[in-house]
């Protein structure tokens, strides 16, 4: 399937600079000769717009909320072009708040969309659970319906998936409400400790079942702060004890086999705090397996 390219540089939805500057990094490090040199036709149809509040009134429970909304409304409608002309939409970030975006263009074809949530975090934050009142902890919940409807209702309508069709794998930094909302709502965890102690070749191969039995589509949101500090140094809530880059590149390699991906989105990518472009490296580089590419 021919694929498109939508860049999102947002940096609104927390509080370090320089992720906005993720999709050009991500591009520098070679993403579109990536995968047309896999044979894909690629479409790069280049980066929302992004506002810039020269002050927000929202306070500092939903920091840049108008801003942060208006841009995924966007998102949400260039993703909707993209896929009724039958292209996968590839997503590149920004910090993780586009995903409410994404979440929302994605999900239309679907009765029940799957979702692999890959990130150090569970992004299950609302106004009042959040210890930042950053929006890029928040985009999951969101998803599932929980949060400020300016959020909630992006394209107008809502919930945008159903909390038994999420997989969360890498988690090891989550707060009380999260914590609370995952056992309320019964969404499936693969936390560092599963991961450590099954092997990512069992994780996925149980996410990949557990997907398959109950979905029609599955949108991979890779934050890639789920990976190790020392494979992804360019992010801006780096958590040590992650997921190791062969590990990563091994889940890729195992969601391009089953085939079940319909839509994906790379984040969190901070040039600014990486060493070399290290982390937009790693982000083609799995792409790169994600999309299909094998050795021999
Ligand atoms: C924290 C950090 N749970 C928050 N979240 C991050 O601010 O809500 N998500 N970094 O990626
Ligand atoms: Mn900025
Ligand atoms: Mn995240
Ligand atoms: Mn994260």
């Amino acid at each position: 399937k021919d694929i498109s390219i939508i860049g999102v540089p947002m940096d609104l939805g927390q509080s370090r600079r320089g992720v906005d500057m993720g999709p050009s990094a991500m591009r520098y490090a070679g993403m579109i000769e990536r995968l047309e040199s896999l044979g894909y036709n690629i479409d790069d149809c280049g980066d929302i717009e992004i506002g810039r509040p020269e002050r927000d009134h929202n306070g500092p429970k939903l920091k840049n909320l108008k801003a942060v909304a208006e841009a995924n409304e966007e998102l949400a409608k260039a993703i909707d072009k993209e896929i009724n002309k039958e292209r996968f939409p590839l997503v590149l970030g920004g910090d993780h708040s586009i995903a409410i975006g994404t979440l929302a263009g994605v999900t239309k074809p679907y009765k029940n969309l799957g979702v692999i949530w890959y990130d150090a975090h569970g992004d299950l934050n609302t106004a009042e659970t959040s210890p930042s009142g950053n929006i890029h902890g928040m985009p999951l919940a969101v998803s599932i319906g929980i949060g400020d409807s300016a959020l909630t209702n992006i394209a107008g309508f809502g919930p945008k998936v159903k909390p038994e069709n999420i997989v969360i794998i890498g988690a090891r930094s989550l707060d009380k409400g999260e914590r609370e909302l995952i056992k309320e709502k019964g969404i499936k965890v693969y936390t560092m400790h599963e991961i450590d102690r099954l092997g990512m070749t069992q994780v996925m191969n149980e996410a990949i079942a557990y997907l398959n039995e109950r979905t029609d589509g599955v949108h991979l949101s890779l934050d890639l702060d789920g990976l190790d500090p020392t494979d992804a140094p360019g992010v801006g809530t780096p958590v040590n004890g992650g997921i190791s880059f062969r590990e990563s590149h091994l889940a890729m390699e195992m969601l391009a086999e089953a085939g079940i991906l319909t839509s994906a989105e790379f984040v969190e990518v901070n040039p600014i705090l990486d060493d070399k472009n290290k982390t937009a490296t790693v982000a083609v580089d799995l792409a790169g397996s994600l999309f299909g590419e094998k050795l021999l």
